[in-house]
């Protein structure tokens, strides 16, 4: 299924009224503020989320997965699936691959289709966490902190295969994400795993083009539950210094132990030039588990405030972050979770953008905790959804994204293409 044109037009057409009255309004109230609104949508318009090709299909926990209808049954299916995210919000137009789940057996086909949809291959994902049908050592006891060289060795095989496929599409970045690490205290040895994995990591490392990036994803725990090899943005950078200049450090919101200050991690990182990815989700006790800005929207534009502050320096040392939205969409439409997703977003970049960084700095400078408060908080609480919508009217996107979903009834239709009972690849 596809989402013409036309189709969006005439959703638009619908809000179009009260839309212009409302952006007016709120340029005027940015005017005030000596802000120029359409220097601020021309970032959102080039600010692109990639879409994870796992995040299409309804997720599950251990206990049980209740798949909605329509999933996409293929990788073509799944390109569509973000084609049409894209053709509504104007701001999904990459897609990140996960390796096995979607192979692209036929590239020049899956390349051309992606480009018609106006979609660009992302970081492409080894999975090491599973054990795949045939595979000859199981990743059980970890993969490339593995005690066994030969689990060790096809770990390493494995990711080396992913950059093949990676070439083939056009992505310019691997993604390292282990699940390795114990179970029980005394289970592993932390040195020795920890030495193996950097070992592995070296050579997938030069296993890369020379215009590759690699992002190493740190998590405190799970699935394991005493430990994980990369538990923290510590260990993650240290490995990348190690590694080389291309080696980079990935910021996963879900990945933090309870009130961790993701904030300051993000401007440390990026004061090094080290931060080279980045996964939204939004948390309460888990990871992956809720829709990005869900719970804590002012956290988000907390970290937005350090991203923009690290983008807009000139003589910041880190290149612009690879963005993806990683999430697993249990009980609500994936489609519609993503594009909730993609909406608050754009919103905290948005926010983070207004702030008047000339003000923040007087009030630190002069010591004065309350003013800067003020002077953040009068950024977060201006209402810039009507600029976000401009935005996307600019980039030929739905001003409601969400309610041209629903009016054009897209899961019904899905549902009828694909059937009731599909089930999408991932988790
Ligand atoms: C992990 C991690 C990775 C993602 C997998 C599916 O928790 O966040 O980025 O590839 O989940
Ligand atoms: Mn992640
Ligand atoms: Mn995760």
């Amino acid at each position: 299924m596809r989402i013409t044109t036309d189709q969006i037009q005439t959703q638009n057409d619908k809000t179009l009224p009260q839309h212009r009255e409302s952006f007016d309004h709120l340029r005027l109230i940015l005017e005030r503020k000596n802000i120029d609104s359409q220097q601020v949508i021309d970032k959102i318009k080039n600010f692109q989320v990639a879409i994870p090709s796992w995040a299409l299909g309804t997720g599950g926990t251990r206990f049980a997965r209740f798949a909605g209808g329509g999933e996409p049954r293929s990788l073509k299916e799944k390109i569509d699936d973000v084609g049409m995210l894209h053709a509504l919000n104007g701001g999904s137009g990459a897609i990140s691959l996960h390796i096995p789940w979607d192979i692209p057996s036929d590239v020049d086909a899956v390349k051309s289709h992606a480009a018609a949809l106006g979609l660009a291959f992302d970081a492409v994902n080894s999975n090491t966490f599973q054990d795949q049908e045939n595979q000859g050592h199981s990743y059980k006891f970890g993969s490339l902190c593995h005690t066994d060289s030969r689990a060790r060795r096809q770990a390493i095989d494995h990711n080396l295969e992913v950059i093949h496929y990676g070439k083939e599409l056009g992505s310019k970045s691997l993604t390292v994400w282990l699940a390795d690490g114990s179970s029980f205290p005394g289970q592993m040895n932390f040195r020795k795993a920890l030495q193996r994995t950097f070992d592995a990591l070296k050579e997938i490392y030069q296993g890369m083009p020379e215009d590759w990036k690699m992002f190493v994803e740190y998590k405190p725990y799970e699935p394991y539950f005493y430990h994980t090899v990369i538990q923290d943005w510590g260990t993650s950078h240290l490995l990348a210094s190690q590694l080389g200049e291309r080696a980079f450090t990935l910021v996963d919101l879900g990945h933090h132990l309870p009130n961790t200050n993701i904030e300051q991690i993000v401007a440390t990182l990026m004061m090094q030039g080290k931060l080279g990815g980045f996964h939204f989700n939004d948390s309460k006790y888990g990871d992956d588990d809720l829709t990005v800005g869900a719970l804590k929207p002012y956290q988000l534009f907390l970290i937005f405030n350090e991203l923009v502050e690290g983008m807009e320096d000139p003589s910041s040392p880190n290149p612009t972050p690879a963005w993806m939205i990683d999430a697993s969409h249990n009980l609500k439409d994936p489609l519609e979770d993503l594009l909730q997703s993609v909406e608050a977003i754009q919103l905290a970049y948005a926010q983070a953008l207004i702030i008047d960084r000339i003000k923040l700095e007087e009030a630190r400078e002069t010591n004065d905790p309350a003013w800067a408060q003020e002077i953040l908080q009068e950024a977060y609480r201006t209402d810039l959804r009507p600029l976000i919508a401009e935005a996307r009217l600019q980039a030929g996107a739905a001003i409601k994204p969400f309610g041209a979903y629903r009016s054009l009834k897209v899961r019904d239709q899905l549902i009828k293409e694909r059937g009731l009972k599909t089930m999408a690849t991932g988790l």
